[in-house]
């Protein structure tokens, strides 16, 4: 099955899907640890791992590889640009960092990466990738133009645009690390707008954050902080349990 197919299906069975994103930067997690956190991210019921970051992506296929040799969980990339991709992962997130200023962002790594993807037999899955307030890394590095999270109707501008446009997703960024989760206000107005899966992340640390994104209409969310800093916790399974069976009551509460 393919992994877009394979993310559908799991949000028709059971409502939502959590993503545990790695961050191959060999600074900030080394290989042992990147296995580690793909451990606890199968142990405790997480859906598929996503691979990328924005900084120190060096040898990224050395990420997937150690991960594939220790999770049977998808791997979707989740690049930069076209450095962020690797032959050995399931899928790639074809992104467009819709409200980015800078061109190569908005059709310019997306030119050299679909040759790449095609020669790599990837599976590409378009993404509208759409930068909030405060940002971060992301924010600075693909110079966006940040979506205020008190416009909710500026988020639903872009969102319909991307859905019109044919984009198979919707990832709603706060930015790794960001100071609080995207409002629920903002996730509410763009998962009633579109029909395509809507993905949050950024700022996701407990559980009553996953449940709330989950509760205002998200399809999926991404949590990357929260496992770096939990990874060599004794209880760490558990942790990350706690936090997608929030998901899964609020997600239960919906239907
Ligand atoms: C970053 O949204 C993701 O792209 C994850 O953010 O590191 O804050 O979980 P956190």
């Amino acid at each position: 099955m393919k992994v877009y197919e394979y993310l559908l299906e799991r949000i028709d069975e059971k409502g939502f899907v959590h993503l545990s994103l790695i961050d191959p930067d060999p600074f900030k997690v080394p290989l042992e640890k990147a296995a580690r956190i793909a451990k606890i991210a199968e142990n405790a019921g997480s859906d598929a791992i996503m691979v990328g970051g924005s900084t120190a992506t060096v040898d990224v296929e050395a990420y997937v590889r150690i991960i594939k040799e220790n999770v049977s969980l998808p791997v979707i990339l989740f690049p930069n640009d076209v450095s962020g991709l690797a032959p050995s992962a399931d899928a790639a997130f074809f992104m467009v960092l819709v409200n980015s200023r800078n061109r190569y962002y908005l059709f310019g790594a997306q030119v050299l990466g679909a040759i790449a993807i095609r020669r790599l037999g990837l599976e590409p899955i378009s993404m509208a990738y759409m930068v909030f307030e405060p940002g971060g890394t992301v924010g600075f590095m693909g110079d966006a133009r940040l979506i205020p999270r008190n416009k909710p109707e500026i988020a639903v501008g872009y969102a319909l645009a991307a859905e019109i446009i044919g984009f198979k997703t919707i990832y709603l960024e706060a930015g790794s690390g960001a100071y609080g989760p995207l409002p629920p206000e903002i996730i509410a107005a763009v998962s009633k707008s579109v029909k395509i899966p809507v993905i949050v992340g950024g700022g996701i640390n407990k559980p009553e954050e996953a449940a709330q994104a989950i509760a205002a209409g998200a399809s999926m969310v991404v949590q990357s902080t929260f496992l770096e800093r939990i990874a060599y916790d004794t209880d760490a399974v558990e942790k990350l349990s706690s936090v997608i069976r929030a998901m899964k009551e609020a997600s239960k509460k919906k239907r």
